[in-house]
This record gives C-alpha cells, sequence and structure tokens, in this order.
C-alpha cells in the first residue's frame, strides 16, 4: 500500500459554524476550531487512540454519540475506534487563513504561471512608499512566489521568491527574466538561511510587502522583524501580479488574505472564536 499521510481534524460541533460557512472563502474554514493531529502512524503501526470522554464537542442523542471528524490527504484514511484509552494531544489547531482565497493544483517550476492581477484583490494594505499583501503556504519545501507588471512577463523581468527550498532550508530573492520556450535566466539577489520554515502540518502566513524603492520584506504573522528582505534599488519591480508555483513538492497557496490587523478584530472571527472555545 502507498504510504500516505493524513491529518485528522476533530471538528466542534457548534451551530456557529454553519453561519460561518456563510463567509467561507476557502476549504479549510471547516475545521476552524479542530484538534489538529498530525504524524499519523502507518496501517501497522502503534496508534495514539485519543479518549472521546475528552473531547470538548460530542453531540449525543439518547441513541447514538456524534462526533465531526476531518482528513486532509489524497487516499486511505484509516480510522479505529473501541475502548481503550490513551492521553492524547491538546493541541487546537488555529485557523491562520481565514477569508484568505486558496489556489492549489500549483504549476511547476516550468510551466506557465497564472499571474493574478493585485488590483482586483480585496486586501491590499499600502503605506506612502509601499504595498503589502498576506499569503500562506502549506507544504514541506520551495515555495516558489513570483511577481512583476504583466500577467504574461515573457521576455519581462519578474521577481521570483523561494521560500524555503533545498530541503526546507533557505529562501532566495532572484530577478528573472524567462521565455515562451521556457529557458530563463536567474539573477540572484538574496539567499537567507530559513531552516524548517514551511510545513505539511501548518500553514506559513505571513505579510509580502513590495517597496517602491525595489525593497521586499516578508514577516511572518504575529512577528516585527521580517525573515527575509532583500533591496534591488536598481531594478524596483512592483507586484502587479502575483504568480505561485512549485518545486517538487504539492502545496497549497492561500492569497489576497485579510490583513492582520482587520481580520482580528472581525465579527466572524469574534464568532467563530466563541464556537471554537464553546
Ligand atoms: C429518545 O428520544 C426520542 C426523541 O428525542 C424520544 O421520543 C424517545 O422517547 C427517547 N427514548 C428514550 C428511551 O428516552
Ligand atoms: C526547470 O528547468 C531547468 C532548466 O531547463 C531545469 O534545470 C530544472 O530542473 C527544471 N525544474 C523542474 C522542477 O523541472
Ligand atoms: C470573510 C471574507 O473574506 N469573506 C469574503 C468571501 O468572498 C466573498 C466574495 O468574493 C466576499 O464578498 C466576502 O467578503
Amino acid at each position: 500500500m502507498q504510504s500516505v499521510t493524513l491529518i485528522l481534524l476533530l471538528i466542534p460541533l457548534c451551530s456557529h459554524l454553519l453561519h460561518a460557512q456563510a463567509v467561507n472563502n476557502n476549504s479549510f474554514d471547516a475545521i476552524r476550531g479542530c484538534k489538529q493531529y498530525v504524524h499519523v502512524a502507518d496501517y501497522n503501526g502503534q496508534l495514539d487512540y485519543v479518549s472521546t470522554n475528552t473531547l470538548q464537542n460530542v453531540g449525543h442523542t439518547n441513541k447514538s454519540r456524534i462526533f465531526k471528524i476531518g482528513i486532509l490527504g489524497t487516499n486511505d484514511g484509516h480510522i479505529r475506534f473501541g475502548d481503550s484509552r490513551y492521553p492524547y494531544g491538546r493541541d487546537v489547531i488555529e485557523i491562520a487563513i481565514a477569508g484568505c482565497l486558496q489556489y492549489d493544483h500549483v504549476p511547476g517550476y516550468n510551466e506557465t504561471l497564472e499571474y493574478f492581477p493585485t488590483s482586483s484583490f480585496r486586501n491590499v494594505g499600502r503605506t506612502h512608499n509601499s504595498r503589502y499583501y498576506r499569503i500562506g503556504i502549506l507544504g514541506s519545501n520551495d515555495g516558489h512566489i513570483r511577481f512583476g507588471r504583466s500577467a504574461y512577463p515573457f521576455d519581462e523581468t519578474v521577481i521570483e521568491l523561494v521560500i524555503s527550498g533545498w530541503s526546507n532550508t533557505q529562501s532566495v530573492a532572484r530577478r528573472q527574466t524567462r521565455r515562451r520556450d521556457q529557458s530563463f535566466n536567474n539573477v540572484v539577489l538574496k539567499e537567507a538561511s530559513t531552516p524548517r520554515l514551511l510545513s505539511r502540518y501548518r500553514p506559513l502566513v505571513f505579510r509580502m510587502e513590495v517597496f517602491e524603492n525595489g525593497r521586499v520584506q516578508l514577516t511572518k504573522d504575529g512577528e516585527q522583524r521580517p525573515f527575509f528582505e532583500y533591496s534591488d534599488s536598481q531594478h524596483a519591480i512592483p507586484a502587479d501580479y502575483i504568480g505561485f508555483s512549485r518545486w517538487d513538492a504539492d502545496l497549497i497557496y492561500f492569497y489576497d488574505c485579510p490583513l492582520k490587523e482587520d481580520s482580528s478584530g472581525s465579527v466572524d472571527s469574534t464568532v467563530l472564536l466563541r464556537c471554537s472555545l464553546a
């Protein structure tokens, strides 16, 4: 049997969740408030059994008990239940990507990218000399973001940001010129060590700020200092169009995410927070 990685999510039964679906913008909104279980054992491995007595969200009828569960993966989810008790992790998944648009079926590095016009984004931050965008990446390594001036930037220069390539160790900024036959030239602008930045189990969510003078800063949610930055003042390239690619690992991107300062105080977050604590 093909080895698969699954993530099981125990979902709270909560009427507010139905209300929240009206504003769903990506499929991960459905698992808000769930506990997350990763590093799932193989079929013949030792399973951790979660004691259902300790779950906060169990539906009851006088003839049954109801559990709501989510599975993320390509195939072969296996659920076993019985009367044994084992300890379990209390890790509550935090859905940082609420309200983002989701992009999967990400094209390969040498395929034609789909560039999204940032002028159509609902969520763009602006300062007097920069614009910023909130983006999420879920996957084990090698996020690739390209941005530039047009939707079909062949024979044009774009910026390519490699987020934790080289087996999730290093991030790089390049100036890239790509031709219609997909041949390309790269000029390296910056290399930085970023060990274990990406994860298959938790999205990396960050702000990408593009300054008019060619500076670019990537800053993780909840952090003040960029984890990656460079400046290319000779060739400032605006992020009028943004595209996403991958290398050897499947990725899911989240883009046009609500900017942090907006999302934290919104009505929807409040409702959902109450839901996950219920
Ligand atoms: C179970 O619930 C149903 C409907 O809620 C009720 O009609 C029935 O009498 C209940 N049965 C018992 C054994 O309590
Ligand atoms: C993309 O093309 C370059 C040059 O043609 C090649 O070296 C590289 O391995 C290709 N990458 C992928 C992921 O196919
Ligand atoms: C919470 C949120 O961002 N909701 C948006 C989902 O998408 C629709 C249509 O694009 C918007 O109208 C909502 O505001």
